[in-house]
């Protein structure tokens, strides 16, 4: 074959096939050819002793989203997709976030204007539904997923964005007309006003206390909750950010009984426990670690990474939903310290989370990098409908790429990173594997720590039905 535009060659490559020695041909942003190739290209990269794998998929992500009064996420669609870039994502997924009373259309529309223009990688956004009214339900939804919005979040906590079990079921059923897919954050909203209140009443108000305020079993009553309201509608669901033991016990359980429940878990879930929330003696330090549901303990890490390399899991996503700690608009907004009902619930890890996964899964030997690339691009691709456009390195995909230097030891710093956070909850985590060129659609935009394109090359992705 003549003329490609690009070849990364002497690279070892996984593909749908396993690892391979293998050149990757690449002409107008596809792969084009695979294979030992003998052929000219405009571009050739040599990828001696490196690896690469098909581009992350970051299939959950928050990204200037309303988070509260007074309150402002640190990250614009520039910052987030430059600091996925910079961690080996391609893609992402954010959420276009109904607010109560708002159409849909005009929800996803703003998010649009937000998104245009400042996409460093490819992105598609999920629904999350705050008000289910008639109109939500019986026309704007079925529209939008008929345009590609194939995938929605729903909450089964928080003020804003509860919604009770009636609702829930009548979004289900919507889903199951349109075969959409159905995301839940399931996290028990009157069990947790009950704790808040007793926490609160007994003087237990530091940062700490959020995770006594959402405890496992608050997790574990809902997914069990939200597990059978999908089978009663018969649709499947994904049970988001799963951090412990007791909501994966559901999942398995389901699993076992023939329930579609798909599931995915993050990095916070098996690099941070609900020690790092005491700070530095139980003060407002813990504010940088706290997010829902909590860290837990080490026998939920443990669980976490069973489910990790046993196949429970689909998805490994960041929930990246970051705010600044040092900032009155971030987690010490007005309030924050006399209570931690009042600290705004996230932390950033778009940049960090496919690092810290191949660190502690592929480096240590827990995982293979197969298992790897199924969790963190294959699956989300799958689960979401952009496959097989992308999540793998094949024929007729967008070459989105990721090359890896496996041998390469750093400790992440926040000094590194391009979020707009002013801290990261994994300071000083030593990383061995780093992600060290992001290729979008055949062209580099990254490389050790500078961006390669002058302007930003994203572009908006819409996606088709769950192939999963
Ligand atoms: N749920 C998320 O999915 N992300 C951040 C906060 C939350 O509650
Ligand atoms: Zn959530
Ligand atoms: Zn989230």
């Amino acid at each position: 074959m003549e003329n490609l535009d690009v070849i990364l060659t002497n690279g070892r490559v996984v593909t749908e096939k396993g690892i391979e020695n293998c050149d990757i041909g690449i002409f107008e942003g596809k792969i084009c050819a695979l294979g030992q190739l003998n052929s000219n290209a405009k571009i050739i990269e040599d990828a001696t002793d490196l690896i690469i794998l098909p581009g992350g998929i970051d299939a959950h992500v928050h990204i200037d989203q309303p988070s509260g009064p007074d309150v402002e996420m640190a990250d614009n669609f520039q910052s987030a997709t430059k600091s996925a870039a910079a961690g080996g994502s391609t893609t992402v997924l954010p959420f276009a976030m109904q607010e109560k009373g708002q159409s849909l259309r005009e929800c996803v529309k703003n998010y649009h204007t937000k998104a245009k223009d400042n996409l460093f990688v490819d992105a598609s956004f999920h629904l999350i539904i705050s008000d289910p009214s008639a109109q939500v339900l019986g026309q704007e939804l079925p529209a939008l997923a008929r345009d590609g919005y194939t995938s929605f979040k729903v909450f089964m906590t928080y003020d804003d964005l509860v919604l009770n079990d009636e609702e829930l079921l009548k979004v289900f059923e919507v889903a199951k007309k349109e075969k959409t897919l159905v995301m839940v954050h399931a996290e028990g909203y009157d069990a947790i006003r009950y704790l808040t209140k007793k926490l609160e009443d007994e003087g237990k108000l530091a940062p700490y206390y959020h995770g006594l305020s959402r405890p496992q079993i608050v997790e574990r009553e809902a997914t069990h909750r939200a597990i059978s309201h999908a089978q009663i509608v018969d649709i499947p669901i994904v049970i988001v950010h799963v951090s412990g033991n007791e909501a994966l016990s559901q999942i398995k359980w389901a699993k076992e009984n023939g329930i579609k429940v798909f599931s995915e878990t993050c990095p916070q879930y098996i690099c941070l426990t609900e020690d790092d929330m005491k700070g530095l003696n139980m003060d407002f330090e813990g504010a940088k670690y706290v997010c829902s549901p909590p860290p837990r303990d080490r026998e939920s890490q443990e669980a976490i990474w069973e489910g990790i390399i046993d196949g429970t899991f689909d998805i490994f996503s960041s929930d990246h939903c970051p705010f600044k700690f040092k900032d009155k608009k971030g987690k010490d907004r007005p309030g924050a310290r006399t209570s931690f009902k009042w600290v705004p619930n996230g932390i950033p890890g778009v940049e960090t989370r496919l690092p810290i996964l191949f660190s502690e899964g592929v480096s240590k030997n827990r995982i293979s990098i197969e298992r790897f690339v199924e969790l963190t691009s294959t699956n989300p691709a799958k689960m979401y409908g952009l496959y097989p456009q992308k999540g793998s390195i094949k024929i007729g995909s967008d070459a989105d790429l990721t090359i890896w230097d496996p041998n390469k030891v750093k400790k992440i710093k926040q000094a590194d990173l391009h979020h707009g956070s002013d801290y990261t909850p994994y300071e000083n985590l030593e990383i061995k594997g780093w992600p060290i060129q992001t290729w979008l659609r055949g062209q580099k935009i990254y490389e050790h720590n500078k961006f390669i394109t002058q302007k930003n090359l994203g572009r908006y992705v819409s996606r088709d039905f769950c192939l999963l």
